[in-house]
Formats: structure tokens, C-alpha cells, sequence
């Protein structure tokens, strides 16, 4: 076992690449799914789990965020192949075995990547790793809540960090808050922080509120759609479904991507007999093969086009904007040729696109991380927004803004105040709902979280579900600042590495997960989630519990909450044992806290549930400190790499859900067998003097002039911008440095690495030393041999 074992896993050698696909879905989605489902499930619990998923009785999919279509217009199979994957691998029969956390050290655990850790299975019951201890092993409930009291009573509230992945339900995000914030801190960072924060920041700023604004029928209705950075094909894949409706009503497509993603040219829905057999419907009617970071520019160039050519809707600049006069002005000097650099499109591509957006009376803009993934990702979305307000394309029918959300209730949890930064109101809104003092000053986000944790500033670092230390930029200064902690806690489903890089004391606290039942209390308990488009709905899981051990996250955070807070000046105002009792007792709380949540327990009994308001997309207005939308100026940018160099991209394979690694097939890429790999454009690779096939040591340089390596990835020759690469997360997160965030939202910037290809020589043997894999110091930087040789770890 051991490192040799580990690089079985690392399995570069067995990468096999094909051509890559022109279209999504089709027959052999369906057959994926419904082989995966039996391998895991067998027949009857897989027919049970998902005739359920997505269905007005049934649970919502731990997928994405995606909305369902209104109850009455939903499918008997309302899923897609990775909705399928995502329940089985939560609803598998594989359990992890008392005897598997005896019989495997921790430190032989931290040699394996994710990949592996998920396969062993659901885990059944508390494990705790003592102090110097070499294994985890098994613990009460108790016993494990009395350690977290012990530990959280020990230090100051704001030594302790509460993450917050967004899988987590709104009851349970709501007591988590609540929770965090009786006890004394605001440090709740979550997984939003890594991916829409962007968005949020921006559309706070400029609409006044941080969410879209459009609903599925505006997606139906529109008569231009524009995707922006994101390949739903793989990670939205029942988005493709909408996209479908919306041509056959007449709808244009413009996509923006550097790859040429199979998902956004054409689509085989499986559910028509088309799509199963016949060609399925074309979706991007114009591809702009953007270079990497340059859809800043590409926004610019198109509103110059549309200020030039007055294709504008005067009457709602008139008496919904301010700043459309400096905007003008800014983009009358746009500077072309710069925009021909930044984006590495032809003018004439530029302005098809424009005349495109020109023709259009109702347009959608949609976008997910390759647009918040930047440095510059805030101005880039209030660049998509000024585009939007130049033709009025928001707050009517058929149009409006739709960033795309990743996890299935991340916006769910913001909603219930997961956010580090929640606004005076909703801690007024506590107070005067409970009777204490929430802390005002502000908490830490991820990042900071790393931060406070690295330098003995944070202590205590509790999870709600996710995977902190794999899914966090700088591997190594992440896995080290977890390792300084005194106690980490995980609250999770499956096994990952965060587990295994550990505190010095942790906890794995074992929950159900969505699809199954919930009878916390002696009651059947439902919960509710918010998709990405405001709609807020009930979920009740199907399916028996993988263990009568399991206990949901409402009961573990109303428990966790009793424990610490005994003898607390806290200790009284919150009724924790009536809200574990009955989950409704906490929706209506949400209903007197949360703002647009009145009669919330009601509303979620009806069919499908109810949609939160949003005055821009509903009254076209708009609550910034203007009274109005908010044209702004950004300056345009170039990014800039030096000769020698690519600018590398980390994007997810058709077979993951973030770190959670369900198989070795990226299928529309034409990739099976590996997950190493760089894609790279071929005269490139020809270029820099590497065949495509070869073993490369990626190497990303930083503006400080330090170094991070990532060993031992495939070169693929791809139809990728000149200049730009692109490699999966998590593999490639030890090469984004800790301090590599976007202007104004602190998000990290993994979609725009500066890196050098370098040569694996020493990897060729096919055994991997300790002193190969490492590369990366304890500071996060590189070029110390005696710490080389201590980190290894980076390689999962
Ligand atoms: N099956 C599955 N579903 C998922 C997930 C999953 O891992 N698996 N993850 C969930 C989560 S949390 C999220 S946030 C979403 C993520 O959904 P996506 O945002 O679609 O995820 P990524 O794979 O990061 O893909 C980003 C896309 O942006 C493109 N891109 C990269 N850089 C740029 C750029 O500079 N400009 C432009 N225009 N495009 C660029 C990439 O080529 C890629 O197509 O999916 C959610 N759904
Ligand atoms: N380089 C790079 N880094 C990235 C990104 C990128 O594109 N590139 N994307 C970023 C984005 S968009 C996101 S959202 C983050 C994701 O960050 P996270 O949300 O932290 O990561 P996940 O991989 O989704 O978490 C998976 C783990 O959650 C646990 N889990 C699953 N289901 C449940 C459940 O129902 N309950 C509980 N309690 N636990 C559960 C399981 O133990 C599983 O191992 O990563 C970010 N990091
Ligand atoms: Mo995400």
C-alpha cells in the first residue's frame, strides 16, 4: 500500500484518449445511469430512488441547482445521467465496515486520493482520532458532542470556523447560523465563497440583490440565450432540456467558451424518441471560442457595438439606470486591438454576436465558474449585467440575468444566513426572534478561514458536509493549516480527505443524506431547498437509512448547539429540542426571520412550492443605494502570460460532483481511464517542444515569484485557444496559490493559472518517491529539497 499504491491510483498510464463529442446525452446516458444504478443499488432500490428524484412527493436531486419544471410538466424520470450518479453514489449498498477504519491507519489513508476514499462506502457510525492517535475508531454520539463542547467551550468564539458545503437543507443551514451565532462568531465560510461569490458581490452591487433573475419560462420564452463559462452539458445537464424548449419556440444560442463543450452544440434528450435515435436538437447557433479570462472584453466590445448602433431600450435607461452617460463614453474609447488580444476572437465573430444580441427583444444571459473563477470575475458580471440594462433585458418576460448555481441548495443556505458577511437586518431579525446579541463583526470567508487556521488565529474547524482540504486553492497550505487545528469535525456521508488531513483531535459525524427518510423526532421530517432560480420546494427522502446510526444534520446541529452551549449566557433563548422535534417548528421561525419567507410552512405544502421575491425581476425594481440598476465603468483587461506559458484552467470531468470522484470516464472530452491529464492546443505543445502523449510536472508561477507544482499529468492535444490549457479539479488546486482571489469577492481564481510544462523525468520509472511527488514548502512556495520530501500529499 502506501505511496506506491497511491500512484495505482494516479493512474496516468492507463489514460486513454479519443475524439471528443459533438453531442450531450442520448442513449448512452440513459444506459450509463440506469448501469451504475443497479451495480450500486440492484433493481428494486434503484426503481425506488429515482422514480423519486425531482418529483412534487419525492426529493430534490443532490445534483445541481437547476430548477423542475412546474409540477403537471414533469417527466416519470425527471433526472439526468449525473442526477443518477449523484444518488447512487449517496444511496449505495456499499458501507464502510467498522473493521476498515482498524485495519487502515490514518496515514495510510492520507496516501489515497478521493477517488478512493468515496468507493469504500456510506459512512455508518461517529469515528473519533484522539489526540496522537494512528486510527480513527468508533465513539457515541455523545462522547463525540461532549469533545466538541470541550474544544469549542476552550477557545474564543472566533477561534472556531463553521463551514458550510451546499448540499445542507435550509432547516438545517438556518440552525447552523443560529447556531454559530449564539455561541459567538460570524466565521461562516462556505463552498459559495469558492463559487458564485462573484456573482453575488456583483449583482448585489449593480441589481441589488445577489441572485438571478429569471425563472424557467423566461429560459423558454427568450429569443437569445448567451452562456457564458459553463458546461451544463456535465454539470447543469437538465438545463439542456430548457435549452431544447427554447429553440423549438425560435431561440438563438451564443456560447462562450474556450472549449468547444459537446453539451452546448447539440443535445439527444433521452426522453424523446429524436433525441434517443434520431439527430437530437442544435443548440449554439454562434460559438465564440473565447480565450481564457477575456469575456471582460468580449462584454465591452458587444455594448459598444449596441451603443453604436442605438439598439437600445431608451425608455428603461431613462427610469431604471443611472451611469448609462460614463458607460457610453468609456466604451466610445474601447480599445479594439486589445480586445482582439484579450479575447482571441476575429472582430467579425465580435460582431455577430452583437447583431445577434441586436435583433433580440428578449435575451438571457447565463454563467457559472468560467466567468467567476477570475480576478476580474465581479467586474465581468456587472459587464454581463450592463449588457442586460443597455436593452432593458431584465424584469420582463423571455429575459434577465441567470447565473447558474453549483450545489443543489447553495442558494438556499445564503438565503438562511450561511454568509459571513450577513446583512445588520437579518442579525436585527435574530435578535429580535430569539432575545440575544448576534456578533456583528464580520467572520471569516474560506479563504480568511485558511488563513486564521495557518496561523493559530482559528482553532477549531467544523464542517457540514463538503470537502474543505480538496476542494480549498493551495493544497499544501490548506492541508497544513487543518493539521495546526486542535479539533477538526466533519460532518459527512462519505469518506474524503479532509478526514484524513486532520487536527489534532477530529470527529467523522456520519448524516443522512437527502434521498432518505428522516424520522429525527418519531416523525417523518421533510426539509426544503432553494434552486438557483428563487423557487423554494419540499424533500423528503424515500429510501431506508444505510445505518440506524446516521442521525440528519438538523439533530446533529441541535444537539452540537445543547452540548456547547450549557452554561452559556446563550444557553436559553433558542428551543433546540422543539426544533429537532419538529421541523416545522423551525420553518416557522425562517418565516419571521428570513425576508420573503412569510407563511413559509404553508407555502412550502403547495405543489412545487413557492418562488422568493425579487423586486428587479418582479417590478423591475431595483433596492441599490441609487433607487436604480447601476451602469458601471471596468476597465478593460489583458491578461498577460509570458512567453513559454499557459494560461491553465480547472474545470470538472463529465464523471465527478466536485471532489467527489464517481469514475474515470470523461466521455464528451473523448477521456476514459484517467483523470491526469492536460488538454493543450497543438501547436503548443509543438511549440514548447512537448509531444501530445507525453508526461508532464505542471508548474504554476506566481506574481511573488514562487513556484507549485502539480506531478505527472498527460498531455492531450485539444481544440483549445492558443495560449490556454485546461485540467480537472481537484488535481490541479495545489497550483492555485492561497492569495490568487478575485478583486471584491475574495473568491479563488482557478480558472486563470499561469503555468510551465516541465518535463516528469523522474516519475518515469512508474514509482513515485516521496522527494518526486513533492515540490511544494511548507509556506506554499517552492525550492526547498528538505521540504520537498515532506509533502507528497499534494497528489490526490
Ligand atoms: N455532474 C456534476 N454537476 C455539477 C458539479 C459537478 O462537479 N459535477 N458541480 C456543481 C457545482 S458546485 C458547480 S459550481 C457547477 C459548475 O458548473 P460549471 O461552471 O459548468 O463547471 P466547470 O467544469 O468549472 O466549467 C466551467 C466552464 O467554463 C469554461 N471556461 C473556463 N474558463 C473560461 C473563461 O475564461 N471564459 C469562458 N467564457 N469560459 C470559461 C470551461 O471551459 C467550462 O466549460 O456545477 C454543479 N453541478
Ligand atoms: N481548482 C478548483 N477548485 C474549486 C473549484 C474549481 O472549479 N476549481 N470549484 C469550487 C466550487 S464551485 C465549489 S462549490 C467547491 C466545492 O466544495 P465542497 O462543497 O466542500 O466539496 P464537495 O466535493 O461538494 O463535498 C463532497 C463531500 O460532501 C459530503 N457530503 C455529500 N453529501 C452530503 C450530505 O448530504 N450531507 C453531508 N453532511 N455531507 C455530505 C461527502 O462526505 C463528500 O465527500 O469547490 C471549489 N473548488
Ligand atoms: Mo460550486
Amino acid at each position: 500500500m502506501g505511496r506506491r499504491a497511491r500512484l495505482d491510483e494516479i493512474d496516468e498510464a492507463d489514460v486513454r484518449v479519443g475524439e471528443p463529442k459533438r453531442s450531450a446525452a442520448g442513449a448512452e446516458a440513459v444506459a450509463v445511469s440506469l448501469r451504475r444504478a443497479v451495480e450500486q443499488l440492484g433493481p428494486v432500490r434503484s426503481g425506488r430512488a429515482l422514480l423519486k428524484l425531482n418529483q412534487v412527493d419525492g426529493f430534490d436531486c443532490q445534483g445541481c441547482a437547476w430548477p423542475d419544471p412546474e409540477p403537471g410538466h414533469r417527466h416519470t424520470a425527471e433526472f439526468c445521467e449525473n442526477g443518477a450518479k449523484a444518488v447512487v453514489d449517496e444511496a449505495t449498498k456499499n458501507l464502510l465496515d467498522r473493521g476498515f477504519l482498524a485495519r487502515h491507519p490514518v496515514a495510510e489513508l492520507e496516501e489515497h486520493t478521493d477517488y478512493w476514499l468515496n468507493q469504500q462506502g456510506r459512512i455508518t457510525e461517529p469515528y473519533v482520532l484522539r489526540d496522537g492517535g494512528t486510527h480513527y475508531e468508533p465513539v457515541s454520539w455523545d462522547d463525540a458532542f461532549a469533545l466538541m463542547a470541550r474544544h469549542l467551550q476552550a477557545v474564543d468564539p472566533d477561534e472556531a470556523v463553521f463551514y458550510t458545503s451546499g448540499k445542507v437543507s435550509n432547516e438545517a443551514a438556518y440552525l447552523y447560523q443560529l447556531f454559530a451565532r449564539t455561541y459567538g462568531t460570524n466565521n461562516l465560510p462556505d463552498c459559495s465563497n469558492m463559487c458564485h461569490e462573484s456573482t453575488s458581490v456583483a449583482l448585489q452591487e449593480v441589481i441589488g440583490i445577489g441572485k438571478g433573475s429569471v425563472s424557467l419560462d423566461d429560459v423558454h420564452e427568450a429569443e437569445l440565450i448567451v452562456i457564458l463559462g459553463q458546461n451544463p452539458g456535465t454539470n447543469h445537464p437538465r438545463m439542456l432540456s430548457a435549452l431544447e424548449k427554447a429553440k423549438q419556440n425560435g431561440a438563438r444560442i451564443i456560447a462562450v467558451n474556450p472549449l468547444k463543450e459537446a453539451g452546448l452544440m447539440r443535445f439527444r434528450n433521452p426522453q424523446t424518441a429524436r433525441g434517443l435515435v434520431g439527430p437530437g436538437t442544435g443548440l449554439a447557433d454562434l460559438y465564440l471560442q473565447i480565450r481564457g479570462g477575456g469575456d471582460l472584453a468580449l462584454l465591452q466590445s458587444l455594448a459598444a457595438h449596441l451603443v453604436e448602433w442605438d439598439a437600445l431600450d431608451h425608455d428603461f435607461l431613462e427610469q431604471h439606470t443611472t451611469g448609462f452617460d460614463a458607460y457610453a463614453a468609456s466604451l466610445a474609447d474601447l480599445d479594439r486591438s486589445a480586445v482582439d488580444a484579450a479575447t482571441g476572437l476575429s472582430r467579425a465573430e465580435v460582431e455577430e454576436a452583437a447583431r445577434m444580441l441586436a435583433a433580440s427583444s428578449r435575451t438571457v444571459f447565463c454563467w457559472a465558474m468560467g466567468i467567476t473563477q477570475h480576478r476580474h470575475a465581479v467586474a465581468t458580471v456587472k459587464e454581463i449585467a450592463n449588457l442586460a440594462f443597455l436593452q432593458g433585458n431584465i424584469g420582463k418576460p423571455g429575459a434577465g440575468l441567470c447565473p447558474v448555481r453549483g450545489h443543489s441548495n447553495v442558494q438556499g443556505d445564503r438565503t438562511m444566513g450561511i454568509w459571513e458577511r450577513v446583512p445588520p437586518h437579518f442579525l436585527d431579525a435574530l435578535r429580535d426572534e430569539f432575545g440575544f446579541e448576534p456578533p456583528r463583526e464580520h467572520g471569516f470567508d474560506t479563504v480568511a478561514s485558511i488563513k486564521a487556521l495557518r496561523d493559530r488565529r482559528a482553532k477549531v474547524f467544523v464542517g457540514l458536509g463538503g470537502n474543505f482540504v480538496s476542494a480549498a486553492p493551495d493544497t499544501s497550505v490548506t492541508e497544513d493549516a487543518m493539521r495546526s487545528a486542535d479539533l477538526t469535525v466533519h460532518v459527512s456521508t462519505k469518506l474524503n480527505r479532509s478526514h484524513v488531513v486532520h487536527g489534532r483531535e477530529a470527529l467523522i459525524l456520519p448524516a443522512l443524506g437527502r434521498s432518505e427518510r428522516d424520522l429525527t423526532g418519531g416523525r417523518l421530517q421533510r426539509v426544503t431547498v432553494e434552486d438557483s432560480m428563487s423557487a423554494v420546494h419540499a424533500s423528503h427522502g424515500p429510501l431506508k437509512p444505510a445505518s440506524s446510526q446516521l442521525r440528519s444534520e438538523v439533530d446533529i446541529v441541535c444537539t452540537l448547539a445543547e452540548a456547547v452551549l450549557a452554561g452559556h449566557p446563550n444557553e436559553g433563548p433558542v428551543p433546540w429540542a422543539d426544533f429537532r422535534a419538529d421541523y416545522a417548528a423551525i420553518r416557522r421561525s425562517i418565516a419571521r426571520v428570513v425576508p420573503g419567507c412569510a407563511a413559509y410552512d404553508e407555502k412550502v405544502d403547495r405543489p412545487g412550492g413557492f418562488v422568493l421575491p425579487h423586486p428587479p425581476r418582479d417590478d423591475r425594481e431595483f433596492p441599490t443605494d441609487e433607487g436604480k440598476a447601476v451602469i458601471t465603468v471596468s476597465p478593460l483587461q489583458v491578461l498577460e502570460v509570458p512567453p513559454g506559458h499557459l494560461l491553465l484552467q480547472s474545470l470538472r470531468s463529465h464523471d465527478q460532483f466536485n471532489t467527489t470522484i464517481y469514475g474515470l470516464s470523461d466521455r464528451y472530452r473523448g477521456i476514459e481511464g484517467g483523470r491526469r491529464v492536460v488538454f493543450a492546443h497543438a501547436d503548443d505543445l509543438r511549440d514548447l517542444g512537448f509531444p501530445a502523449g507525453d508526461l508532464v510536472d505542471l508548474v504554476s508561477v506566481w506574481e511573488d515569484g514562487s513556484e507549485r507544482l502539480a506531478p505527472m499529468f498527460r498531455l492531450v492535444a485539444y481544440d483549445v485557444p492558443r495560449g490556454c490549457a485546461a485540467a480537472y479539479y481537484p488535481e490541479t488546486n495545489p497550483l492555485v496559490p492561497l492569495g490568487h482571489t478575485a478583486e471584491g469577492s475574495n473568491q479563488p481564481v482557478s480558472k486563470a493559472i499561469v503555468v510551465r510544462l516541465e518535463r516528469a523525468e523522474s516519475h518515469r520509472n512508474g514509482v513515485l518517491h516521496a522527494s518526486d511527488a513533492g515540490g511544494v514548502a511548507d509556506d506554499g512556495t517552492r525550492g526547498d529539497e528538505g521540504k520537498r520530501a515532506t509533502h507528497p500529499r499534494h497528489l490526490s
